[in-house]
């Protein structure tokens, strides 16, 4: 039986949404890439989370508190910043990922907005931080490091980000962040803090290491924090490495955490020629555009066939991106592989 995750790692768990699922409108929730940095003991029902920091009334909250505020669905396409890693030449170090960490899915729950509300900001709150339960051993850290992570303060009160306790319409599995983590629609998923135990309201912004020392865009040591999604698309039909008739409906999906997607175009082999596809309907402002075109293929036993997206700021995807230390970001121009011909 095929497996519903393809494992980069075992414990603690990361493991990509497999090739041929790829191409599901919305990833089959045993199929949703998980990426943990630590083990973790499951959370129990006990458990509650503290906001706190920069504000006039700190609060504990517990779990059936959130189920009692009203419920915000979101339906997100959520990509690692770490996807495609493996596509960069040298390949940087950490999690070998090839192009599977990347999903969409509906998350539930109650906007952050409401919970930063009810504590009331104080003046001068620039970022909130979503700090996780996990935690332990870095190479180039000293101590405990703890998963924690922070976003600016327009983005945090933006209504669709939230605390969400459910996925694909059931409670968050252990490995998506039990009982409750932040869903960040539109960024990379490190801003989507899984586990979460404590939200701060802070005046000066975060320097904890997955700000400044991972998640981060490391070129010859100027440090950049990984945020927003980079515009990027992807053919999943027909897959890659395998094998279809000259005459092929190309298809596939765009996505960009700067806005819609306004193009998305193709090339065969590397004949500088780039036709438009046709551009569907997103299943929602933050999901992925699905995108498609019939070619017709060269008569030659094999092809490549290249996709590259625009979006509506203005950004398209680059042939190659700007090489980075830890390898984030990676929305170069990528080309699949087929073998031409019914066979
Ligand atoms: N507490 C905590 N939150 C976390 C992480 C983590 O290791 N610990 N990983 C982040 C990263 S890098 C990504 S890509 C997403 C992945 O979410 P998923 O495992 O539900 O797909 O969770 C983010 N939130
Ligand atoms: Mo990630």
């Amino acid at each position: 039986m095929d497996s519903a995750l393809d494992v980069v790692r075992a414990e603690p768990l990361c493991a990509e949404t497999p090739a041929r699922v790829l191409a599901a409108p919305i990833t089959p929730a045993p199929s949703v890439y998980v990426r943990s940095n630590f083990a973790l003991t499951p959370l129990d029902a006990a458990h509650r989370i503290d906001i706190g920091g920069a504000v006039h009334a700190p609060f504990s909250l517990a779990m059936h508190e959130l189920a009692d505020l009203p419920q915000r669905h979101v339906t997100v396409t959520m990509e690692c910043a770490g996807n495609g890693r493996l596509g960069l030449d040298p390949v940087p170090s950490g999690e070998p990922w090839r192009f599977g960490a990347v999903s969409t899915t509906t998350w539930s729950g109650v906007s952050l907005r409401t919970l930063l509300e009810r504590a009331g900001l104080a003046p001068g709150v620039v970022e909130i931080l979503g700090v996780g339960a996990d935690a332990g051993p870095r190479d180039d850290a000293d101590g405990e490091v703890r998963f924690a992570r922070a976003l600016p303060i327009a983005d945090a009160m933006h209504p669709d980000t939230i605390v969400a306790t459910h996925m694909a319409g059931v409670p968050l599995s252990m490995d998506h962040g039990a009982p409750a983590r932040l869903i960040v629609p539109g960024w990379y998923g490190m801003a989507s803090v899984k586990w979460l135990t404590r939200l701060d309201a802070i005046t000066t912004p975060f320097t904890g290491y997955f700000q400044q020392q991972r998640y981060v865009y490391d070129v010859d040591g100027a440090i950049e924090p990984v945020r927003r999604t980079r515009v990027k698309s992807m053919v999943t039909s027909p897959i890659d490495g395998g094998r279809c008739a000259r005459a092929v409906l190309v298809q596939g999906w765009a996505w960009s955490g700067a806005g819609a997607i306004a193009r998305v175009e193709l090339a065969v082999n590397d004949a500088p020629i780039w036709i438009d596809a046709a551009l569907g309907t997103p299943a929602s402002a933050y999901a992925w555009t699905p995108f498609e075109a019939e070619l017709v293929l060269p008569d030659a036993a094999t092809a490549t066939i290249r996709s590259r997206a625009t979006d509506t700021a203005g950004n398209t995807q680059p042939e190659r991106i700007q090489w980075n230390r830890f390898g984030y970001g990676n929305n170069g121009v990528r080309e699949v592989m087929v073998t031409v011909g019914e066979g």
